[in-house]
């Protein structure tokens, strides 16, 4: 138990104002507790499993912390599919997300208390060798404050926090003298002009070397920051004053959170999501709790229970009870306007929102956690992993993922909340999902898109400051670590900071800079600790009871709009507002009141805004839904089997990937490379996928002297050097404006960076196969698809338990999977697309020249990346996705080919091929677990 603690436990609620020790401490206790209680539902997992979940936890992290030390180190972060490291100002910019590397080693930092957490001391005591020796916090580089906050500085404090724990254990780190500390005091001192404003809102950027002023420093022009930027640092700068006893830290954050307090819309007691720092101005009047806002909330909270001041408590409280009223839709979280909260600002919710349930658990108002973690782990069920955002009816809204941890976090807490084993079970599936679509050989890679299970070249240091973190500690037992994990408290960034700050260097007093708090009905939990008693009221099965309903909430969604909208006004009988979706130009009313909008009262023109609003949303929706999604290119061969995936952009000709089988074949760049006439080299590129330069000619002109040569498809790669779906919209390549359906082959666009690959591939491997889909598939599914007899496959365990459809992408089983570019096809049927292709086209007439630049507009705008979902096939919603399914149905009902035993290839012409891909696979999976 914590110093704080007193030994206080929570089987009772403290019914008065309890001293904050006992509230910070007995929270956490109570999360603790709950674990021994539970004894029915889903069913409890043995120690054994949850021990070997455990090190599969640890084995994953060695892979990704191994591969950064070994390629990255000392570069901020891994660039996993290129094996390298990435250092800002060398790689083409990604924006803000850059802002994140400063040259400082990031990843090694935000690593650190995680080792210890994983039980690695050693590892941890080189880690912060390398530290003290190597990283400079003095670079001329402009970061963001918040990220370097919460990662540099809490992963300092966090790496001093269990330094000095393993110091006075006595054996570990006894050459330890606060060096971190002094480092993490360096930076905050880096970071303090960023202050310099009058209200007291950080820039959001500062240059570590030259500040905000200097000229040099080339930043300080910003007028706007994040709520969560300006409210996400009280608890390091905290830590950091009390570790050091420099008061001017606490100070510094304690002013921007008052303000933030003072600046809250005072009817609904929300705040927007940006906000001007020398105004006080909300910039974005839209509020939620995921992106732009997230962890203020969690701060408010977590610094009442790491600082015991009262009130972060009643503001935390306050926004909370606002959170319930407005925000929770149960199970959705949507964003509102913070005048007009009854009015949803979005149709869409985004990924950073999944940390709530955890935050939930912490706070003891258990029900809507469970919800809402249930709705979120079926959008995961969908689509293996959370995608950064999704619509109310479970859309793909974009596409990426970059490997967050909120999910992992949310599931911990409320395993601990809970104890019930089904949250094992989902930490489970986090873990199978991530070593089936994220684990590449050289670490783990970001998802590009989770429809197509596309890879990002990026691992970013969050990863191994928080999953693996949670992800260890959900299947860990006390004894599994070697402190006392509930003396800490996480920050945002999962940093461990000890409780009893709380009772050091208490000289900063609490500065009540309001007065008037709201009154809320939130009796039961306001001064109390969450008391599982009441939280499951005599019923083990309380959680499941709550989840139950929510089984098929997303499959069974439909589309629809915006949910609610002024509520009162309805049922006070008002005209509802005119909405986008309804308008018509032809309709005089909907012109009278078209016009009458921002004209007349302040809700005619906050109508007007709202109808402009949606009108942007619905046409640039309408937009999207014209656009092809994106595909991939899988290189299946050694050593790749499947686990490199390459975010490809579609062509408007050519063999629709989504509608047919994948295309796979060996690659072979065409002669002449821009392949814009007759190939020189057609023996070279027969039967196999065609890699052509973009550039002197249309597309499709390419496409068709390739398919002229005896290709199967084709690659084509961009000739701009250096571009990178990373930083470039991918785009759809357009026909050349005539009939294309002479095109019988499909065609890929990759950028220049993404076609490297697979060049650099062949430059090592000489012999490269890939992939061509619409979406990565199963790597066991990829190894079967090359035909081995049933019985290998059988005789092999491993690829046996793998072979199990258990996901929407396993569905798209092995069968279905055939190898247009081997002999042992044992397709008998042919597609009539297939066999066009078996008879030689005719010779085409030259198409019309024309150079890369000058290509279809719709190369330019299409952004299948952004897309959304405009089908579903797995709801009753409408009779599209009926005849879809039916459609699918009809498919695979009449394509017989799926019989694995009634092989017509000779077993001897493959077994030599396969049984070194069978042995090289074999291998990989040992090597990996
Ligand atoms: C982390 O850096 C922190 O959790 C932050 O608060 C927002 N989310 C990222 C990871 O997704």
């Amino acid at each position: 138990m914590s110093e704080a603690g007193g030994g206080r436990g929570c089987g009772s609620s403290v019914p008065q104002r309890a001293p904050w020790s006992l509230v910070a401490a007995t929270a956490a206790f109570c999360l603790v507790s709950a674990t021994s209680v539970w004894t029915a539902g889903a069913a409890p997992m043995s120690r054994e499993e949850r021990q070997k979940l455990g090190n599969q936890v640890l084995e994953m992290f060695d892979h990704a912390y191994g591969n950064y030390m070994e390629h990255a180190y000392p570069a901020d972060e891994l660039m996993p599919l290129t094996c390298r490291g990435r250092v800002r100002g060398q790689e083409p910019s990604r924006g803000d997300v850059d802002d994140a590397l400063g040259k400082f080693s990031l990843t090694l930092i935000d690593s650190l208390d995680t080792l210890v957490v994983l039980n690695k001391t050693k590892e941890f005591e080189d880690a912060v060798r390398k530290v003290l020796r190597d990283v400079n916090l003095d670079n001329d580089v402009v970061v963001s404050v918040f990220e370097t906050n919460i990662r540099v500085l809490g992963g300092l404090l966090g790496g001093h926090s269990l330094a000095i724990m393993l110091k006075e254990k006595g054996e570990y780190m006894q050459w330890y003298n606060d060096e971190l500390l002094q480092m993490a005091k360096q930076l905050g001192y880096k970071l303090l002009p960023a202050f310099n404003t009058t209200s007291g809102l950080p820039y959001p950027r500062i240059n570590l070397k030259f500040g905000i002023r200097k000229p040099e420093a080339r930043t300080g022009t910003e007028t706007d920051t994040c709520t969560a930027c300006a409210g996400t640092l009280i608890l390091e700068f905290a830590a950091l004053s009390r570790f050091t006893g420099a008061t001017i830290f606490e100070e510094y954050a304690r002013k921007a959170l008052d303000f933030l307090w003072e600046k809250r819309q005072r009817s609904s007691n929300l705040v927007g999501v940006t906000i001007n720092i020398h105004t006080g101005d909300w910039v974005r009047k839209d509020s939620g709790v995921g992106a732009g806002i997230d962890s203020y909330y969690e701060y408010l909270l977590k610094a009442y229970v790491l600082l015991g001041d009262d009130s972060f408590l009643e503001r935390f409280n306050t926004h909370y009870d606002a959170i319930m009223r407005y925000i929770s839709q149960p199970p959705l979280l949507l964003d509102v306007h913070i005048h007009k909260p009854m009015l949803n600002a979005r149709t869409w919710m985004d990924a950073l929102l999944a940390f709530f349930p955890g935050l939930q658990v912490l706070k003891g108002d258990i029900r809507p956690a469970i919800e809402t973690h249930e709705m979120l782990y079926q959008v995961i069920k969908k689509h293996n992993f959370l995608p950064e955002a999704f619509t109310t009816d479970f859309r793909v809204h974009w596409a990426q993922h970059p490997l967050r941890p909120e999910f992992a976090e949310s599931t911990y807490f409320l395993y601990k909340a809970t104890g019930d084993p089904y949250y094992l079970e989902v930490g489970k599936t986090l873990i199978e999902n991530l070593n089936k679509y994220a684990r590449v050989p050289c670490g783990f890679a970001a998802m590009k898109d989770v429809r197509t299970g596309s890879h990002e070249d990026r691992m970013d240091s969050f990863f191994l400051a928080e999953m693996f973190k949670y992800l260890y500690l959900l299947f860990a037992d006390k004894e599994d670590i070697i402190f006392d994990i509930e003396d800490y408290i996480f920050t945002t960034e999962a940093h461990l900071l000890p409780l009893w700050l709380s009772t050091t260097n208490q000289s900063i007093s609490k500065k009540n800079t309001t007065s008037e708090y709201t009154e809320l009905d939130d009796s039961n939990f306001d001064w109390t600790c969450p008391n599982t008693q009441i939280l499951f009221p005599n019923d083990p099965l309380y959680a499941q009871s709550i989840r139950e309903p929510l089984k098929n909430v997303v499959d069974k969604s439909c589309p629809r709009g915006i949910i609610r909208v002024r509520e009162e006004s309805f049922r006070s009988g008002a005209k509802p507002p005119l909405r986008a979706r309804d308008f018509m130009a032809t309709n005089p009313e909907h012109l009278e009141i078209l016009k009458k909008m921002g004209a007349a009262s302040s809700i005619d023109a906050e109508d007007g805004l709202r109808f402009m609003q949606e009108m942007i949303e619905l046409s640039s929706q309408q937009q999207k839904e014209q656009q092809l999604p994106p595909r991939a290119v899988q290189i299946v061969s050694h050593p790749f089997f499947g686990r490199v995936v390459l975010t490809a952009g579609p062509a408007q000709f050519g063999l629709d990937l989504s509608k047919h089988k994948e295309t796979r074949g060996f690659v072979a760049s065409s002669k002449p490379y821009n392949g814009c006439s007759e190939l020189t080299n057609p023996e070279a590129v027969m039967g196999k996928i065609a890699l052509i330069q973009r550039g002197q000619c249309m597309f499709a002109e390419k496409a068709r002297n390739i398919q002229n040569a005896g290709a199967i498809g084709g690659i084509v790669i961009d000739d701009n050097e250096g571009s990178s779906s990373d930083t470039a919209p991918l785009f759809q390549m357009a026909g050349d404006g005539k009939d294309t359906d002479d095109i019988k082959i499909p065609m890929l666009f990759l950028f220049s960076k993404e076609g490297n690959i697979i060049l650099d591939a062949i430059q090592e491997y000489e012999e490269v196969e890939v992939l061509l889909s619409d979406k990565a598939k199963d790597r066991a599914a990829i190894l079967k698809g090359k035909m081995i007899p049933s019985y290998i496959i059988n005789s092999n365990p491993e690829m046996e338990n793998e072979e199990q459809p258990s996901s929407e992408n396993d569905s798209q089983s092995a069968e279905q999977i055939t190898s247009s570019s081997q002999e042992v096809d044992l397709v008998d049927q042919e597609s009539p697309e297939e066999s066009s292709l078996n008879s030689q086209p005719e010779s085409l007439s030259p198409a019309d020249m024309d150079n890369a630049a000058s290509v279809s507009p719709s190369e330019q705008i299409s952004n299948p990346m952004e897309n959304h979902e405009t089908t579903s096939l797995d709801g009753e919603c409408t009779d599209l996705d009926n005849q879809l399914q039916e459609q699918s149905e009809t498919e695979e009902d009449s394509n017989p080919n799926v019989s694995w035993g009634k092989k017509v290839q000779p077993i001897d012409s493959i077994l030599a091929d396969w049984n070194e891909d069978i042995e090289a696979f074999e291998m990989m999976e040992k090597d990996e677990l």
